[in-house]
């Protein structure tokens, strides 16, 4: 049977896939792309008979076109924690789909898979910043220390990769990274061997070098917003510089503004680590922003709206 394979290019989505395919194993054409390159499923064409997977990528963003395939007679299994809607009822979808905070796609994953394939969702939370969960999974599997702090600096680096205005920033294109690590079933021997996980560690701290020069361009008690230059290692960086500077300072609100091809902004937005809510309803009032409500977006703020935004984010995480 054909099967189509489409995946968010993060760690997430990355090891959503892995686990399945460690599982169930299948020769599949990959469909994926940047961490903002959610809309997959309109690049998909399948028909009766055929199969297509998701893992990580919103319903909602993709109902269209996820209707369209069932129409068409193709079997679709579902796993995602963003935002859904309305789930279409359809005999042929089987839908994974939890919003509850703290829950990743690749945890959904495992959850179906009955814990077979475990250290790679530890690994998946950590990636999507999801601490707590990543460090119970890996307490229940019976992980020491150190064997946790390696799932979670796979989990950054797999995340970092992810990171991009285009896949040209990226270091490894999300399909090729999978194939680097589709013949680990063991999480720590693709740590210990594999080229590409030593290549993106030494990436993210070329680029975490470059970004200690930067300075916020607003910043108080309760946020700070940061203005990355136009360059692909400021592209690369956001989301994990995002991450740490909310891990770092857990009572604030962090925004990141970085030039993107259409001449305006992508944002970044991550809540106070403190009381996780709200990100998503400030990138909502803007016409291409997601997300979640700890993490979330704006594809494209037109540069004459970033101070308009400033001035939301200031009075949305103010007080
Ligand atoms: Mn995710």
């Amino acid at each position: 049977m054909r099967q189509v394979d489409v995946f968010n290019g993060d760690a997430d989505g990355l090891c959503a896939l892995h686990q399945l395919r460690l599982a169930l194993p299948a020769a599949a054409e990959l469909v994926t792309g940047t961490k903002r390159d959610i809309k997959l499923l309109e690049r998909v064409k399948a028909g009766a008979g055929e199969q297509v997977s998701v893992f990580d990528i919103s319903l909602d963003s993709n109902r269209d076109h996820l209707v369209r395939l069932l129409e068409a007679g193709a079997s679709v299994e579902y796993f995602d924690h963003h935002h859904a809607g309305t789930i279409p009822q359809h005999p042929n979808l089987v839908a994974h789909i939890d919003t509850s905070a703290g829950v990743c796609s690749s945890m959904l994953v495992d959850h179906c898979l009955a814990g077979q394939h475990r250290r790679w969702a530890i690994a998946a939370a950590f990636g999507d910043n999801f601490f707590a969960s990543a460090r119970a999974m890996a307490e229940a599997v019976g992980l020491d220390g150190p064997q946790t702090e390696k799932l979670e600096h796979l989990g950054e680096y797999l995340n970092y990769n992810s990171y991009g205005d285009t896949v040209a920033d990226l270091h490894f294109h999300p399909a090729d990274l999978y194939g680097e690590i589709r013949p680990y079933a063991d999480p720590f021997a693709f740590i210990a061997e594999s080229e590409a996980y030593t290549r993106l560690a030494a990436g993210l701290h070329d680029d975490l070098g470059m970004a200690d020069s930067l300075r916020p361009m607003l910043e108080d008690a309760h946020c700070a917003a940061y203005l990355l230059p136009d360059a692909p290692w400021a592209r690369r960086v956001s989301g994990i510089l995002a991450n740490r500077l909310t891990n770092s300072n857990p009572a604030r609100a962090h925004a990141l503004l970085t030039p993107n091809r259409h001449g305006a902004y992508t944002v970044s937005v991550r809540a106070p680590l403190d009381n996780p809510q709200g990100a998503d309803t400030l990138c909502l009032k803007f016409d291409t922003g997601g997300g979640r409500a700890a993490a979330a977006g704006i594809n494209r703020l037109p540069a004459n709206e970033a101070e308009k935004f400033l001035a939301r984010f200031k009075e949305h995480f103010g007080k």
